[in-house]
């Protein structure tokens, strides 16, 4: 019989997440001089700072920080969302969190398809950010009918590639061969296709609804819109893209910088006007420009629990009184309010673990003294157990929206008055998504119970929950 060997989704993973960022490379000149200038960032800043270093060798983050990217997309259909979880799914990634942005003025609600398992993430985080639209949002009917039709005629995935998903749910797996030939054809539904399918008159009634709308609506296919590298020290990076001869946007979002990180800071450069084609009318076809493309960097910190999370909006929503024009007016008063509030928001690790601010991995240490004292506080401070921040693996919608609404190029501000809907997000979706705050507790009580039993502390990973949840 002949031996067929596996491809583990974590290697299916990895090598798509480098495909990609090879085609987009190809595609988008400007992201690979971005990815050299973060790497240069990246190794000065651990160069400059041990103490990052051998923090991130311990956790193993080391190791993904040069392959860690995040990508996006956005879906016309239900069908559409339906399909690509399958597919993402074959890679290890799963749906979690819920971002509505239509509060945002952007007509569309999104998840983050990624891995979960800590080995997972740690082999390579590869996210993408995918966003559906929201035709409920579409206010004038006719268009909105018609955006519908013109969408549910495409087909985003090559027949082979949902044959293979096909195979990967029967089999519960590829072999390698299968795997390769699955990264190629996942790849195609990513590409950027510059033949639009639609004419110009519709591309332009879309566009007046939502430039969104037309970027959604208009083309084969949802190209992937941007490819997100992990900087260390992404004020230098913003600082040093000027010099690259790249235009950032005017602020970083997210909080301001700190000495112990948290959640997300953002920053992006503008879209690309690319060349396109309309479709015929009439036996003519239009050459015109779309701009949908753009660059993003991104900079991770520890996440935060629900009490540290509803501390960061509450700051944010204060500093976010200034607003900034998208050209860059006010940029240095918003970052002067939101660095003045956010001094409320404690700045050091031992506060934040002990106020419950933020998720942390806890680990046996070898170097504590003495008798074993009885609580986890006690376990810490005579050095039994040791604390890291667990890092973010999610976005923020806040940041999220600044982020496209920057690319839109203008202070456009639409406020829709429509209600989330996660319900029907997650029935197109065909599943829930997981909840992001449950799996970083999960990973933080997991991680106790395995330093406590290393400890020889307890006899049961059960009671260590107990403890775990007792006295944290
Ligand atoms: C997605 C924008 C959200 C992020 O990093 O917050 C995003 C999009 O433009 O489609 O990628
Ligand atoms: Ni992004």
């Amino acid at each position: 019989m002949m031996a067929y060997r596996y491809a583990h989704p974590d290697d299916i993973r990895d090598l798509f997440s480098r495909a990609m960022s090879d085609m987009y490379r190809a595609e988008v000149p400007q992201y690979g001089k971005l990815l050299e200038l973060v790497g240069d960032v990246n190794a000065e800043t651990l160069r400059a700072d041990p103490a990052l270093r051998t923090r991130l060798e311990q956790s193993g983050e080391i190791e993904r920080l040069g392959v860690e990217r995040h990508g996006a997309i956005r879906l016309g259909a239900a069908n559409e969302l339906f399909d690509i979880r399958r597919v993402f799914a074959v890679m290890g990634m799963h749906p979690v969190g819920y971002y509505d942005l239509s509060v945002a003025g952007v007509p569309v609600h999104s998840t983050a398809f990624r891995p979960i398992a800590e080995e997972a993430l740690r082999r390579n985080p590869f996210r993408v950010f995918t966003s559906l639209l929201r035709l409920d949002l579409i206010e004038d009917l006719a268009l909105r009918n018609e955006a519908a039709r013109i969408v549910s005629l495409r087909r985003v995935f090559t027949p082979r590639v949902l044959e293979l998903v096909g195979v990967f749910e029967a089999r519960g797996r590829l072999t390698l061969s299968e795997a390769q030939e699955f990264v190629r054809e996942a790849l195609k539904t990513f590409r950027w296709q510059s033949d639009a399918t639609v004419d110009l008159a519709t591309y332009r009634r879309l566009h007046g609804a939502h430039r969104l709308i037309a970027d959604i609506v208009s083309f084969k296919g949802p190209h992937i819109n941007h490819l997100t590298p992990r900087t260390l020290d992404i004020d230098a990076v913003q600082a040093g893209m000027p010099r690259g001869g790249i235009a950032p946007k005017a602020v970083i979002e997210g909080p301001p910088p700190r000495t112990c990180p948290i959640l997300l800071r953002q920053t992006s450069f503008k879209a690309l006007e690319e060349p396109i084609v309309f479709k015929e009318k009439m036996g003519q076809a239009t050459a015109g420009t779309h701009t949908a493309r753009f660059g993003e960097i991104e900079q991770r910190g520890v996440a935060l629990t629900a009490k540290g999370r509803r501390l960061y909006d509450e700051l944010l929503a204060s500093a976010r009184n200034v607003q900034v024009g998208a050209l860059g007016s006010k940029a240095f008063s918003y970052e002067a309010e939101l660095s003045e509030q956010f001094r409320s928001f404690p700045d050091d690790w031992i506060e934040l673990r002990s106020r419950g601010l933020a998720f942390f991995r806890y680990s046996a240490n070898a170097t504590g003294r003495g008798e074993l004292p009885s609580t986890v506080d006690q376990l810490i401070a005579h050095g039994f157990i040791q604390f890291d921040p667990i890092v973010y693996e999610d976005f923020l919608p806040v940041s999220a929206a600044g982020i496209f609404q920057s690319n839109l190029g203008t202070d456009e501000q639409k406020n829709y008055s429509a209600r989330s809907n996660q319900a029907e997000f997650e029935a197109a979706l065909g599943a829930s998504v997981y909840d992001e705050l449950e799996l970083y507790a999960e990973a933080q009580e997991a991680s106790l119970a395995r330093a406590l039993k290393q400890l020889g502390f307890l006899k049961s990973p059960s009671q260590a929950h107990g403890l775990a949840a007792s006295r944290l």
